[in-house]
């Protein structure tokens, strides 16, 4: 039987780390797998999350099955969290998931039992997991422009007029904040706009969201899911807590079902629930619950939320760095667009060369598309990345 099997294509993510970890250069910088690091290059266990442990850890009396959609308390806390209070309860439906990958792949089964010719629509670049499951799971999808190398920002225009092909019953997915790979967002007339479209087209939004927190504010970051979510009848919103609580290993995310009416929603319900049962049965709780506990405990979400601006803030005053430091050594605004980005990522627009010189040359590494991990930077690898930048010739 295994030697029907073919070999698959690799994560060039996780490539890119092996690759990372292998090479001996003392000075090596690592802007490759979007996990935050803070200024000693550790990804730190959050503070709130090691009280919550410790908590846990004493009142935890029965490691028992939860439900199949998992811990109520959970999806209530974090689509509370995400949504805010736009959308009544009784229109809702949600699944605990293992991560906001698990989410996604939940997702786009409910789209096949709902919508089996469906299309399932991407932004052009989007996240390598979203087509690749979409592929595994034998959906249709088709690209939507999003990004415009030159000016390194949104190209709307372009997007606009993609998305007007767009046929009742496709999923349009957007990325909810922090775009995956490319750092460029959207401003809010323009998620009005995408929701009209979607509303006139028929179709549903499929919403990933998984850096809520680390571009403008929790608040800010989750304004496009809660206006789009109030324009359409219909939606699907698949949430990671893996970055804005730290707690990647832990696979903790959630889909979210918005539909029509409470009817539609009990049913939505039901098949979520199917769908885990048939995946896995019971989605993975310590995260969850370690999620749950801050959410719902002041104190705990009070320091939760000071780390996490903490984390965003540092971010920002790394792109501000480099942008500076970019404009010094090449004597142009052309790379304005870096401070500009939001989240984790800014695709930086260099060729394969280039991204291929900045590795060989000078031990930096980024993601083959130029996606660099912000986060990966600090005060004193920022001048070292800029002056590589301009001798590359980027
Ligand atoms: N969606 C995007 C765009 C991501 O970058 C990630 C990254 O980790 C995820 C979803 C889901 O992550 P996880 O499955 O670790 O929660
Ligand atoms: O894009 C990233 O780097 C993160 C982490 O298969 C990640 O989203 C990378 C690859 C992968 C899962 C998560």
């Amino acid at each position: 039987m295994f030697t029907n099997l073919k070999a698959q294509p690799k994560d060039k993510i996780m490539a890119l780390m092996q690759q990372y970890r292998e090479d001996p250069r003392e000075g090596k910088i690592d802007l490759g797998v979007g996990v935050y690091k803070n200024a000693q290059g550790v990804t730190p266990v959050m503070r709130a999350v090691k009280a919550a442990e410790k908590v846990l850890w004493e009142i935890e009396g029965t490691k028992s099955y939860t439900g199949l959609a998992g811990d109520p308390a959970y999806g209530n806390a974090l689509t509370k969290l995400v949504l805010g209070d736009v959308i009544p309860a009784e229109r809702l439906s949600m699944a605990a998931q293992p991560g906001g990958t698990g989410a996604i792949h939940q997702a786009v089964e409910l789209i096949k039992i709902a919508s089996p010719d469906a299309t399932i629509w991407l932004s052009a670049p989007t996240w390598p997991n979203h087509p690749s499951i979409i592929k595994h799971l034998g959906m249709k999808m088709a690209e939507y422009r999003y990004f415009d190398n030159e000016s390194r920002a949104v190209d709307f225009d372009g997007m606009m007029e993609d998305l007007k092909g767009i046929k009742a019953g496709d999923a349009v997915l957007l990325h909810g904040c922090c775009h995956n790979p490319t750092g460029a967002n959207l401003t809010l007339p323009q998620w009005q706009e995408v929701a009209d479209l979607i509303v006139e087209k028929g179709a549903t939004p499929l919403i990933d969201i998984a850096y809520q927190g680390f571009g403008d504010g929790l608040e800010e970051d989750a304004a496009g899911v809660r206006l789009i979510a109030q324009a359409v009848p219909e939606a699907m919103i698949a949430a990671s807590c893996s970055k804005n609580f730290g707690i990647y290993r832990e696979r903790t995310g959630l889909l979210v079902g918005i539909s029509e009416n409470a009817e539609q929603a009990g049913i939505t319900q039901q098949n979520l629930t199917h769908l885990n049962r048939q995946n896995f049965s019971f989605p993975p709780d310590h995260g969850a619950r370690l999620v749950t506990m801050i959410l719902e405990d002041e104190g705990l979400k009070a320091d939760w939320m000071a780390e996490l601006e903490d984390v965003r803030t540092g971010m920002l005053a790394l792109r501000e760095k480099l942008a500076g430091e970019l404009r010094a050594r090449s004597g142009s605004d052309r790379f304005g667009f870096i401070a500009d980005h939001r989240g984790m990522f800014s695709r930086l627009g260099a060729t394969p060369e280039q991204v291929e010189a900045l590795r060989v040359d000078h031990g930096i590494y980024m993601v083959g598309d130029s996606r660099m991990n912000i986060a990966g930077l600090n005060e004193e690898t920022v001048p070292l990345l800029a002056e590589a930048i301009v001798k590359v010739g980027v």
